[in-house]
């Protein structure tokens, strides 16, 4: 059959996906190509990421008989850890090794890609971690389209890491009666509310360390503007005026196209008795209405024994029912018999449907570590949280989701303790500030929503994305 001028050159589109392998920055990319792929059937997807996040990502995928389209096709890149390395609890080494072997494992994994395909690659999308991509495509001569995984207040501290490293080291006023930690960042636009505490250490220290991480993430800022399009994990409407004039003015080709791993609205849950965890049939049958605590820390933060030990008890003392995603290695770290003591009000379970259980109606308050996503997710579903931040944009968030929207509340000193669970408990089920942050989080759900509908910003911005990865 005859094919269209058009046509045929949409069919030569390939377009290169290249994944930061940690955390949950694969996932979230991952499911905006799964989203690219379905509306663009005649553009081929090559998606470089390290065996064992390609492996979770894709099997997963299936698992949930969410076919995976003929156009996309995995291809393993070096995760550079040598052989018969012992490696160490620190979960950032990982991500040092597998830096020190970019962007070569990168560049090999094109290059078989290109040849297995016959096709060029006319597109980078690329997490924007990943900040030697832009020069990359400038060399290859391709567009370059970085994805942004974090909130759009961690991209600006990024953008103004140079603004803000001098501000900590000349700003600080000795008569000042504010600590240095607790100076707010008002000089930053759209970060009024930020305090020095809230950035991470990859920003505090500097780059005088040897980490690769932190002087990537110092690029950013800098190599951002060889970017043809920026796209955002966000929606238009949730950001501040502020901040959204601002980084508008620096990045005119901003795309938001919304919660890449949670749609709004959700979508209907499964029936409860497909899920092998067994949490939905526990929720429905057993829960009343908004009564759960759902706790789950994602796949890298990992509490402190003594913590969890608090948390346990503070969920004893209260008798509220909880549904706690723990792995099963940290599960014997619990006080002696507290999994049979608290089975009449809890359920424990190494991995949870978080999207799933965050979408049911029993559920009440998410206790988190305020990664973005976990963030995301929950207010896409309406949950108030209680938050605990460990390490990256965990703080930043916090403070987004306590002031900014005013949906949770982070827990006292920022580590678990009995009384400060207990309080933060009280204040979300017992207190007329949690009944607010309800009502608030269901608005930000009702603005998610209407910015997700069709024709609404956030599918306008999805299909410039899809009409200039054609094009390129
Ligand atoms: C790919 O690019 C190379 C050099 O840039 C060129 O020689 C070759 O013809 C191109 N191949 C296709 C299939 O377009
Ligand atoms: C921004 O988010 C990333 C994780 O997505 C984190 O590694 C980084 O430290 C964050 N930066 C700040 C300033 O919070
Ligand atoms: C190169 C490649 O495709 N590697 C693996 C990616 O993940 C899938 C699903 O687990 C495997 O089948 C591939 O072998």
């Amino acid at each position: 059959m005859a094919m269209a001028a058009g046509d045929q050159s949409s069919q030569l589109q390939h377009v290169a996906v290249l994944a930061f392998p940690f955390g949950s920055h694969g996932l979230t990319i991952f499911k905006l190509m799964l989203k690219l792929s379905r509306a663009s059937p005649n553009t081929r997807f090559s998606f470089l990421s390290t065996k064992k996040s390609n492996d979770s990502l894709f099997l997963a995928s299936m698992a949930v008989a969410d076919d995976l389209p003929a156009n996309i096709k995995p291809y393993d890149i070096d995760d550079g850890v040598p052989m018969n390395h012992v490696s160490t609890e620190n979960p950032l080494e990982t991500v040092e090794l597998f830096l020190k072997a970019t962007p070569e494992n990168y560049k090999r994994g094109l290059q078989t890609a290109v040849a297995e395909t016959g096709r060029n690659i006319s597109c980078l999308i690329t997490d924007a971690f990943l900040t030697f991509a832009g020069e990359m495509a400038e060399n290859m001569i391709v567009a370059w389209i970085p994805v942004f995984v974090a909130m759009p207040y961690n991209v600006s501290a990024h953008i103004y890491t140079d603004q803000i490293r001098q501000l900590l080291i000349n700003g600080v006023d000795e008569s000042s009666i504010v600590s240095v930690e607790d100076r707010t960042l008002d000089i930053i636009p759209g970060l009024s509310m930020m305090r020095i505490s809230d950035l991470s250490d990859e920003i505090l220290n500097g780059d005088s360390g040897d980490s690769l991480f932190s002087l990537m993430l110092s690029k950013v800022g800098r190599v951002l503007p060889k970017a043809t399009l920026i796209v955002m994990n966000f929606y238009q409407q949730l950001y501040s005026k502020e901040l959204l004039n601002d980084l508008k003015s620096k990045f005119p080709n901003l795309l938001n196209v919304g919660f890449l791993t949670q749609p709004s609205p959700p979508p209907p849950l499964p029936e409860s008795d497909s899920d092998s965890t067994g949490c939905l049939l526990w929720l429905l049958d057993q829960q009343e209405p908004k009564s759960v605590v759902y706790i789950g820390f994602g796949t890298v933060a990992t509490p402190p024994q003594h913590e969890l030990v608090a948390l346990a008890e503070a969920l004893e003392d209260s008798r509220v029912p909880f549904l706690w995603s723990l792995r099963d290695d940290r599960i014997e770290q619990l006080p002696e018999n507290f999994v049979e003591r608290s089975s009449g009000h809890g359920k424990i379970v190494s991995r949870a449907p978080q999207t799933q259980v965050l979408g049911h109606g029993s559920v009440g308050v998410f206790v988190t570590h305020c990664g973005a996503n976990s963030v995301f997710e929950s207010v896409a579903n309406g949950v108030p949280m209680i938050c605990r931040p460990f390490f990256g944009d965990h703080r930043m968030n916090g403070r987004v989701v306590e002031e900014v929207w005013g949906i949770g509340v982070k827990v006292e000193g920022m580590v678990f303790t009995k009384s400060g669970v207990l309080k933060s408990l009280d204040l979300i089920f017992g207190h007329d500030k949690g009944k607010l942050m309800r009502e608030n989080v269901q608005l930000i759900k009702q603005i998610a929503m209407e910015a997700a509908g069709p024709g609404a910003s956030a599918s306008r911005d999805f299909n410039t994305l899809l009409e200039k990865i054609s094009m390129f």
